[in-house]
């Protein structure tokens, strides 16, 4: 026998004796819970034995059980079993996952723990996840092999807003099927549901259209790359990437499962060069054009004049909502210079043929723009779904049913919901995740777009302010967006999203008089150790001791 089987058992029966080191939970999570009632029993204590319940025949408690279990295991190591129950048979020592119809908001939850056990319930599995997320933000992100001591009480939280955000832009630099996947789980530990997904624009088309696989084949990958902010040098690499539909499928079940839904937008009808290089004949020249190397605006946009532009675009969105269940489609329609159109005959006869004229401020081919959204908003409709447009669309007649993205600051939006549409607020002074988070840009890791929009700024932001009562109930969510000229790499994205996708959840999720943001600093600590955990690259700008910079990975 040698040394080491009989220390084996020697270690075994001290770690019995002993027990396993004990760590604290604490509930001061982000976004922060709207009620925490703690009273003096005795705390809940969560260790490898204790049980994951959940109603028998319930498939999405099931899951969430399982997601539960599998981010218990990311801090402690060991992941509890999850366990069918049936009728009202309520398990001791367990944490219990439930419906609560009582409930008030369809996603928010309470956490009720005693020493008896942990019950997690939502009025929907959507508010039970929530619950999940917050117990898994109350565990230290690190307790290896530990047993978490969970402060006896009550916690609640319900969502200020039904739409809460984020944007991915894979149109200027492609992000792959891992990181578009680990956004969505990012998303989901800051309590966000929606992903607006970017998929097309001038440097390249990145989802598999059938019935026109140039988009993909040729549209898909740009030549060259210019070097810094349009230098006039170009890097002379190719860079490529697309989503087949069967991908883009799985994205959608992903996020699903994490009660995300996603939004793919198709930018139209500018942005449109990567297009335009696959199908020449649908722009008013007829070309030849490149995708697109450089960044900015251009103006090569569709031909509106020219029928088969119509169907193409018809075709498109046809594809695209047989790929995602979403009931908002994006069409984009942000940066339409008109400059083609106001020399093509064929846009000029479309002009004559639908009686576009100028007038109010609006030229007739602010007029073409809005008659080409409001075609495809028809269109979407006419399928069961709606159109969300940039706030562009509201320069000419606004598609009818259209929601609005305002993004040049909240005016567009003010005037939106003034005007009785329904409203995302992401305004690029305070929601544009691709401009700096220092004041000094070339302080940062790697070169960016400019501006500056530090987290506290992005906690600042009020998205009804300026509206009374009734325009405030048009304001349906608050996003922030992800553009990508200027980002490359996973941990540049990171960088660039974390910690100010903590202070948006907060914006998203409390009432403006519950928000406070040196609470929110200290309790960004927290989360902080999560992103370290999950090796995650974040800015440290709003961390004061830390003087670190980030280095590339
Ligand atoms: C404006 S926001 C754009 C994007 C750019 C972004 C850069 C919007 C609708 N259009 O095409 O990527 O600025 O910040």
């Amino acid at each position: 026998m040698n040394m080491n089987c009989l220390f084996i058992p020697l270690a075994a029966c001290l770690l019995t004796a002993c027990g396993a080191e004990k760590q604290n939970a604490s509930y001061d999570v982000i976004p922060k819970p709207q009620v925490t009632l703690l009273t003096q029993d005795s705390p809940f204590r969560l260790q490898e034995s204790t049980v994951i319940a959940y109603p028998e025949n319930d498939t999405l408690l099931k899951r969430n059980a399982a997601f539960l279990a599998g981010y218990i295991k990311e801090s402690t190591g060991y992941a509890p079993e999850t366990k069918a129950t049936a009728g009202d048979d309520k398990p001791a020592k367990a944490i219990r996952l439930g419906i609560d119809p009582t409930i008030k908001n369809r996603e928010g939850y309470r956490m009720t723990v005693t020493a008896d056990g942990v019950d997690l319930c939502g009025q929907t599995p959507n508010g039970v996840f929530y619950a999940i997320q917050t117990l898994r933000k109350s565990i230290p992100a690190t307790a290896k092999e530990a047993d978490i001591m969970l402060p006896a009480g009550q916690v609640e939280g319900e969502p200020r807003f039904g739409y809460r955000g984020m944007h991915l832009d894979v149109a200027r630099h492609f992000f792959d099927m891992d990181f578009v996947k680990e956004y969505i789980d990012l998303m989901a530990l800051h309590n966000m549901n929606t992903l607006h997904w970017h998929l097309s624009d001038d440097q390249g088309w990145r989802i598999e259209i059938k019935k026109y696989p140039r988009l993909t084949e040729k549209g898909s990958v740009r030549q060259r790359t210019v070097i810094g902010r349009n230098t006039g040098q170009y890097d002379e690499t190719p860079h490529g990437g697309f989503f087949t539909q069967d991908e883009a499928r799985e994205i959608v079940r992903y996020a699903q499962e994490r009660y995300i839904n996603v939004i793919p937008e198709i930018d139209m009808p500018g942005h449109m060069l990567a297009a335009l290089a696959a199908y020449p004949e649908l722009g008013c020249t007829g070309g030849p054009y490149e995708v697109c190397p450089l960044w900015g605006v251009f103006e090569d946009v569709l031909c509106i004049g020219n029928d088969k532009t119509m169907e193409f675009l018809e075709d498109v969105l046809e594809e695209i909502t047989a790929i995602f269940p979403s009931r908002y489609i994006h069409i984009g329609g942000d940066e339409v210079p008109r400059t083609r159109w106001e020399k093509c005959p064929k846009c000029q006869a479309r002009i004559r043929q639908e009686g576009l004229t100028d007038g109010n401020g609006h030229s007739a081919e602010d007029r073409l723009q809005s008659y080409c959204m409001a075609r495809m908003e028809k269109f979407l409709n006419s399928k069961g779904r709606q159109a969300i447009g940039w706030d562009e669309i509201l320069e000419g007649d606004v598609a009818p049913n259209a929601t609005v993205m305002s993004w040049r600051g909240s005016a567009g939006g003010i005037k939106a919901a003034q005007m009785g549409h329904d409203v995302i607020m992401v305004p690029n002074n305070y929601c544009y995740f691709d401009y700096s988070q220092s004041r000094d840009p070339k302080s940062e890791p790697f070169e960016g777009i400019g501006n500056y929009v530090p987290v506290e700024k992005v906690y600042s932001l009020e998205p009804t302010a300026g509206l009374d009562e009734q325009q405030q109930k048009h304001i349906i969510g608050v996003q922030a967006n992800l553009w990508t000229e200027y980002i490359s790499q996973p941990w540049q994205a990171e960088y660039m999203v974390l910690p100010r996708m903590a202070a948006l959840s907060e914006v998203q999720w409390l009432q403006p008089e519950e928000k406070d943001y040196e609470d929110f600093l200290h309790r960004l600590e927290g989360l902080a150790r999560l992103y370290d955990r999950d090796g995650l690259t974040y800015a440290k700008h709003v961390f004061a001791a830390q003087t670190d910079s980030v280095q590339a990975r």
